[in-house]
């Protein structure tokens, strides 16, 4: 049987119907290259994220106050890590391989979240990673599962329900510091001051300074934009703040009368100085991925012997 070859345009306007229809696109689908190395860059990115952040966390657990918090910490560390893999198995599909990925986080070539360049200095910054780190993770990831790639979408509704607990827990931790004495108040305090401008950090540059939010959002990757997000997040947050007597480091801070919140701007220097590798710990964290990756080669050779005999 014949078939006639579609042409580049009709096939254009094919994925572009399906994308205004709220249809996913799958894998095997036709996708303008544009749309494909956008997802490869994103996608990638956000499994560097959820794995380097295993390292701020990882530093904690022979500290933990109790048995119960250490194993609280184990299970959310090892979901981020499994978060990673269903990540990297999503932007495989995209035909590139796990390898390269990796390599090129290891050439900075690719980037991961600004936010996990800092240093968690106290168990209260177990709290603030939890609630704000997470907290900010979800605002974000709630609104990826509507994104337009099938296999992202799909790894976005399962993330999305652990990091509902990661956040839960995080906050647990500071609900019960600050019911503790002065110094668990202040510490957890401290640890607000510090972490509450790299949350909001996470959710990128302005709209008007973010190269890429365009083509996102035409194409439906992503669902709202960096500002949307992150106000939703402020919005959100301050109220949880005040709740449990924490106060969110901001002095310009004003309750407006449509219940959101009047606030200051980020230190955006700070923010590309971090996202362009002169953050506290970005040599510290990459170095550690580089390490950790070399020393496990044994384990990924032995484990695909394994499965080569078994075969
Ligand atoms: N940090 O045009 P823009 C977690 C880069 S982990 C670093 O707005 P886009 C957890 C951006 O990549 C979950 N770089 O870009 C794990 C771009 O550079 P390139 C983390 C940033 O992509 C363990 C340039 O700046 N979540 O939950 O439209 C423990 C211009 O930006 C950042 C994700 O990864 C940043 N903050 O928007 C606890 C979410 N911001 O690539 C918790 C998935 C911007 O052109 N990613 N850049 O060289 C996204 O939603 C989007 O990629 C972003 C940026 C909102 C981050």
């Amino acid at each position: 049987m014949e078939t006639t070859k579609k042409s580049e345009k009709e096939l254009l306007l094919e994925f572009e119907e399906k994308i205004n229809g709220e249809q996913k696109i799958e894998p095997l689908d036709w996708m303008p290259e544009e749309y494909r190395q956008h997802l490869i860059r994103q996608i990638s990115q956000h499994a560097h994220s959820e794995v380097i952040g295993m390292q701020p966390e990882g530093n904690w657990i022979t500290r933990a106050p109790s048995l119960k918090s250490k194993k609280v910490l184990l299970a959310k560390i090892q979901d981020e890590g499994g978060h990673g893999l269903y990540l990297y198995s999503a932007a495989e599909t995209l035909g590139v391989t796990r390898d390269q990925f990796i390599q090129w986080l290891h050439e900075g070539k690719s980037k991961y979240a600004s936010v996990f360049n800092y240093a968690a200095l106290t168990w209260a910054d177990m709290g603030a990673i939890g609630w704000l780190v997470d907290g900010a993770a979800i605002t974000n990831q709630v609104s990826l599962q509507r994104t337009s790639y099938g296999p992202y979408s799909r790894a976005m509704v399962r993330i999305c329900k652990e990091e509902s607990f990661h956040q839960r827990q995080g906050y647990k931790i500071m609900q019960n510091m600050m019911e503790g004495t002065k110094d668990q108040q202040e510490m957890a305090q401290d640890a607000l001051n510090r972490w509450w401008w790299p949350a909001l950090m996470m959710f990128g540059p302005h709209d008007g300074d973010s190269p890429r939010t365009n083509l996102a959002m035409k194409w439906k990757i992503k669902r709202e934009t960096n500002d949307q997000l992150r106000e939703k997040f402020i919005n959100k947050t301050i109220p949880q703040a005040e709740l449990i007597g924490l106060k969110v480091p901001d002095s310009n801070l004003e309750l407006l009368t449509d219940g959101t919140y009047k606030h200051s701007d980020i230190n955006w220097d700070e923010f590309w100085q971090v996202v362009n590798g002169n953050g506290p710990c970005n040599q510290q964290r990459l170095a550690h991925h580089i390490k950790v990756h070399n020393d496990g080669a044994w384990v990924r050779e032995s484990a695909m012997l394994t499965s080569l005999i078994e075969e």
